[in-house]
């Protein structure tokens, strides 16, 4: 069989690294450790019930969140740890299943950049063997915790998202997919599982500016705010209300698929703020899911929003901060972001929207 063309994830790496002359290669490294565990959890969650768990872990344990981490969540936590921490490119890491910040042991050397990932985004499909993914976000670490090698903390780690030097997701789907960006882009690879490759297969991923296609949890709507309610309300009129066109709906349930389907096609993304539970200012996590899928989202043409204002630009209070999250084709996350500043969507009830001609553009 002659020998693919595509290029492996590898040589794309090298090639963005030739755009700077002076970088040491260490952020290579570092997203080829990432890949390799990446390809571990492809793996393993390919498995499904076949695989062999410790009894102990059967039940899960509640992690930070509160929820019941599966078996695959602790599984692809370790693999994300074990395969990172040994290189020397790492000052620490942060994740979902890790309610502190994690050390690099003493008997490795410490680097420059921060890792902070959801290891297994959407584990709650597992059981319906439904597509779930790792979403990374690689930080560099303060000067003065590269300088003295110094624990982390929290603090370290409450970058905005525009600071990210790269980010991306493993998808664990029908193909196993590594979608990056460095910053250049955004480019996806699908793992080619007879060299265990990741090969360069979606060389320039964008994101159509317009769509008619939305996902949002409509379970959750009497908790809605106001511009919320008028966009989905618009949406759900159709050709005969004020958007003059019909509109499709999709919810998966796993946030780095419905990123996935709109990186392929378009569409937009709703998790927004509600009023479901005061303790909580939205169900994703600023740092592990709404930045690096924000980050990737920007890259590729899309926008990313908290609905009030652009995620990247938000400043982190906390390691496990919950946000509301609005991302997809730029036109529809701007409109959205229009009704949310517009002080007549903000007051009036929803009804309205859809079912008088007052609104229509
Ligand atoms: P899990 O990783 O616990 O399955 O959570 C997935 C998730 O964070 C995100 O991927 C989904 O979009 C969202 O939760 C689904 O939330 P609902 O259960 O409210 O639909």
């Amino acid at each position: 069989m002659p020998l693919s063309k595509k290029r492996t994830l590898t040589q794309y790496l090298i090639e963005q690294r030739r755009r700077f002359p002076q970088a040491s290669g260490e952020l290579n490294a570092l997203v080829l450790d990432v890949s390799i565990a990446c390809k571990a959890i492809a793996r393993q969650v390919a498995l499904g019930s076949l695989a062999e768990v410790p009894e102990s872990w059967a039940a899960g344990e509640v992690n930070v969140q509160g929820e019941v981490a599966k078996p695959l969540d602790i599984i692809s936590n370790l693999m994300l740890i074990k395969q990172s921490e040994w290189s020397g490119h790492l000052a620490g890491m942060a994740s979902e299943e890790m309610a502190a910040p994690y050390q690099i042991p003493a008997e490795h050397q410490r680097g420059k950049y921060l890792l902070v990932f959801d290891p297994l985004d959407g584990s709650s499909n597992l059981d319906v063997n439904v597509s779930v993914g790792s979403i990374f976000s690689i930080l560099r670490a303060p000067q003065d915790v590269i300088d003295s090698g110094r624990d982390v903390t929290e603090a370290d780690f409450l970058q905005p998202g525009a600071a990210q030097v790269a980010a991306g997701y493993a998808l664990y789907g029908p193909t196993t997919m590594l979608v990056l960006t460095v910053g250049n882009g955004v480019v996806g690879f699908t793992l080619d599982q007879s060299l265990g490759e990741f090969k360069l297969t979606h060389p320039d991923i964008r994101v159509p500016e317009d769509t008619q296609e939305f996902a949002i949890n409509t379970s959750n709507s009497r908790f809605w705010e106001p511009p919320v309610k008028r966009y989905v309300d618009e949406c759900l009129a159709g050709r005969s209300g004020p958007r003059g066109k019909d509109f499709n709906m999709r919810w998966i349930a796993s946030m780095v698929a419905e990123a996935h389907r709109i990186l392929m096609r378009g569409g937009v993304f709703l998790y927004p703020r509600d009023t479901k539970d005061p303790a909580k200012p939205g169900r994703l996590r600023l740092l592990y899911e709404a930045n690096p899928i924000g980050y990737v989202i920007e890259q590729a043409g899309g926008r990313c929003s908290t609905g009030r204002q652009p995620m990247l630009g938000v400043k982190p209070s906390a390691l496990h901060q919950r946000i509301g999250v609005v991302f997809g084709s730029k036109n529809e996350v701007e409109r959205i972001e229009r009704y949310h500043h517009d002080p007549v969507t903000r007051e009036a009830p929803a009804p309205l929207f859809a079912e008088r001609s007052l609104f229509r553009d």
